[in-house]
C-alpha cells in the first residue's frame, strides 16, 4: 500500500514538472511565433490573407504614383500627402516600368467588394488594386503600415530608408458598418477637432462617424427654419461648460472632409425623449405652452415631445427635410432611447411616424433600442443595439448595428482609476473591449456591423476624447474588419504595441495601460 502511494506521488510529481515545462516552453514559443510573424503583426486591422516574401522595395523621392484613371486623383493625392516625408512624389497617369506605386481600379474584380483590395510589393514597386477607389483608400492604410512608423510623423529623418517588405495581401472587411459615435451635445467638439479624429480613425479603416447632434443639454446643428434651436439650444452644455453648434456650411464642410477619407457622417436627432434643448427653444413643443429652462445636468429620461400633436410633426419634418438636403448619408438616426417620460403607446406611434418621414426624404432610419418593440417598426429601420434586448428586431429581421454598452461604449471607464467617463455598464478594459464579436448579440445575417459610442457627459476636450477613444477603437475597428476566427487577443496585443509609436508620433493621447503596452520601443 505504502509503495503504491509513493509511486502515485512520483507519477503526479512527474506530470506536474512536465506540465510546468510545457507551459513555459509553450508561452515562449507563442510569443516567439508572434514576433517572427513580424510584419503581418504590424497591420491593424489584421488583413484577410497575408504572405510575406523575401526582400524589400524602397520608396524614394523619384517613385511615381500611377493612377489608372482620373477618378483616382483624390486618393493619389491623399497618398502623396501621406508620403510627404519621402518627397513630393509625382502623381501621374503615365505608367512606368519600375519604381512605381500603381493605384489601379479593376471594375471587373467584384470578389473583394467595395472596400476590398489587393496589395503586392516586389522589386519593381507596389501594385494596389481595388474594384472601387474606396478599396484603394483602405489599401493605402495598409501600405502606410508596412512602412517604418516614422512615416506618420512630421519630422524628416535623413537616415531612414523607406523600405516596404515584399508582400502579397488580399483583404476585405467582414462587416460594411464599422463606426464610432461622438456625442457633441453633452459637450461640444469643434469641426477642427472632429477632422483630427477623422484623420486618426481613417488609419484603422473606420468608415462611419455617427454624430449625436441633439439631446437635453444641447442642439448642435443649424436648422434654418427654426433658428432658436441653435440660438438657445446651442449655447448650453453639461455643467455650464462652453456650448456651440455647426452651421449648415460647417456641417457640409465636415461631411466632405470625412468623405475624402471614406468616412460617412450619420446625423442623429434624438427623440421623442432627450429633447429638453428643443423644448427650451420653442414654446409650442410644450404641453403648458411655455419654454423649458435649459438643462445642464446629466440625468436622462425626463423630457418628451408631445406625440399626439400635429405641430410636433410639422416641426420634426422641417428638421428632417433640412438634414436630408445637406447630408449625403444613406441614414438618418432618430434616437428613440430612454424615452421614459413618453407613454409606451405614444412612443410606438411616434417612432412609426418619424421613421416614415425619414423614408419620405429618401433615407434609411436608424433607432436605438427599444425602437424595435414598436409595432409600427419593420425591417426597413435599422436597430442600434445597446442593451441585450433585440429580440423583436431579430423576429422582424431588422438589420442591426451592435454597440453593446458593456463592450463597445467608449465612455465606460477602463477601471476604477480612470478619471473620465461613467461606469453604469461596468468597467471596460482594453482586453474586454476586444474580446467580443457582434454575433454574441445578433444573428450574423442581420449584423450590419459594429459601432463604438462615446457619450460625453464628462469628456470635454481633446485630452478626454483621445484617452477614452484610443486604443479601444483599434480593437473595435478590428472586430468590424477581421473575421472572428482570425482574431485572438494575445496576437492583437502584439499588433497594438506596434501601433503605439504611430499614435505617439501622431500626438494621440491614448491610455497607455501598463498591462498592455511594453516599455521598450
Ligand atoms: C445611455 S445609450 C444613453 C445616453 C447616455 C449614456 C451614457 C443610450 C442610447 N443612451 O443618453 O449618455 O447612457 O453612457
Amino acid at each position: 500500500m505504502k509503495k503504491i502511494g509513493f509511486i502515485w506521488i512520483g507519477i503526479l510529481l512527474a506530470i506536474g514538472i512536465i506540465g510546468i515545462g510545457f507551459t513555459l516552453v509553450g508561452k515562449e514559443k507563442t510569443e516567439e511565433t508572434i514576433a517572427s510573424e513580424g510584419l503581418e503583426n504590424r497591420i491593424l486591422p489584421k488583413p484577410l490573407e497575408f504572405k510575406e516574401n523575401k526582400g524589400s522595395f524602397q520608396i524614394n523621392k523619384d517613385t511615381k504614383i500611377f493612377i489608372s484613371e482620373k477618378e483616382l486623383i483624390d486618393v493619389g493625392t491623399y497618398l502623396q500627402e501621406n508620403l510627404k516625408l519621402i518627397g513630393k512624389l509625382q502623381v501621374t497617369e503615365e505608367e512606368s516600368k519600375e519604381n512605381y506605386i500603381k493605384l489601379i481600379v479593376d471594375k471587373k474584380n467584384t470578389e473583394l467588394g467595395n472596400e476590398g483590395y489587393t496589395l503586392e510589393v516586389d522589386e519593381k514597386g507596389v501594385i494596389l488594386k481595388g474594384m472601387k477607389a474606396e478599396g484603394i483608400f483602405r489599401g493605402i492604410q495598409t501600405l502606410k503600415q508596412l512602412l517604418p512608423s516614422e512615416i506618420v510623423g512630421e519630422k524628416i529623418i535623413e537616415e531612414i530608408k523607406w523600405n516596404m517588405p515584399f508582400v502579397e495581401i488580399k483583404d476585405k472587411p467582414e462587416y460594411e458598418y464599422r463606426g464610432i459615435m461622438i456625442d457633441v451635445t453633452r459637450h461640444f467638439f469643434s469641426v477642427e477637432e472632429l477632422k483630427r479624429q477623422i484623420d486618426i480613425l481613417s488609419n484603422y479603416k473606420i468608415n462611419k462617424l455617427h454624430l449625436h447632434l441633439s439631446d437635453d443639454q444641447g442642439f448642435r446643428l443649424e436648422i434654418k427654419k427654426w433658428p432658436k434651436l441653435t440660438e438657445v439650444g446651442g449655447k448650453t452644455a453639461v455643467n455650464g461648460d462652453k456650448g456651440g453648434y455647426y452651421t449648415q456650411e460647417e456641417f457640409k464642410e465636415l461631411v466632405s472632409y470625412a468623405k475624402e477619407r471614406y468616412i460617412e457622417i450619420i446625423p442623429e436627432i434624438d427623440m421623442p425623449g432627450h429633447t429638453n434643448a428643443m423644448m427650451a427653444a420653442y414654446d409650442f413643443l410644450n404641453k403648458d405652452g411655455k419654454v423649458k429652462s435649459s438643462y445642464v445636468g446629466i440625468d436622462v429620461g425626463f423630457s418628451s415631445l408631445m406625440c399626439r400633436d400635429e405641430k410636433t410633426y410639422e416641426f420634426i419634418e422641417d428638421i428632417i427635410k433640412e438634414i436630408a438636403e445637406i447630408s449625403p448619408s444613406k441614414y438618418i438616426h432618430i434616437g428613440g432611447d430612454e424615452a421614459d417620460a413618453t407613454p409606451k403607446e405614444d412612443y410606438d406611434y411616434f417612432v412609426g411616424r418619424v421613421t416614415k418621414m425619414v423614408q419620405k426624404y429618401g433615407k434609411t432610419p436608424i433607432g436605438w433600442d427599444p425602437i424595435d418593440t414598436s409595432n409600427e417598426i419593420d425591417d426597413k429601420t435599422v436597430l442600434q443595439n445597446w442593451k441585450d434586448s433585440n429580440q423583436k428586431a431579430v423576429e422582424k429581421q431588422m438589420p442591426i448595428i451592435v454597440s453593446n454598452a458593456g463592450k463597445a461604449y467608449l465612455d465606460m471607464k477602463y477601471s476604477s482609476t480612470t478619471q473620465y467617463g461613467l461606469q453604469w455598464a461596468g468597467f471596460n478594459p482594453i482586453e474586454d473591449a476586444y474580446n467580443w464579436d457582434p454575433t454574441d448579440y445578433a444573428p450574423k445575417e442581420l449584423v450590419l456591423g459594429v459601432e463604438a459610442p462615446l457619450f460625453s457627459e464628462n469628456i470635454k476636450d481633446r485630452k478626454g476624447l483621445d484617452y477614452m477613444i484610443y486604443p479601444r477603437i483599434l480593437g473595435h475597428a478590428e472586430i468590424g474588419w477581421t473575421p472572428k476566427g482570425n482574431r485572438n487577443f494575445k496576437e492583437y496585443k502584439y499588433r497594438l504595441n506596434e501601433q503605439a509609436k504611430r499614435l505617439e508620433l501622431g500626438e494621440v493621447g491614448y491610455f497607455k495601460d501598463s498591462n498592455i503596452f511594453r516599455d521598450e520601443r
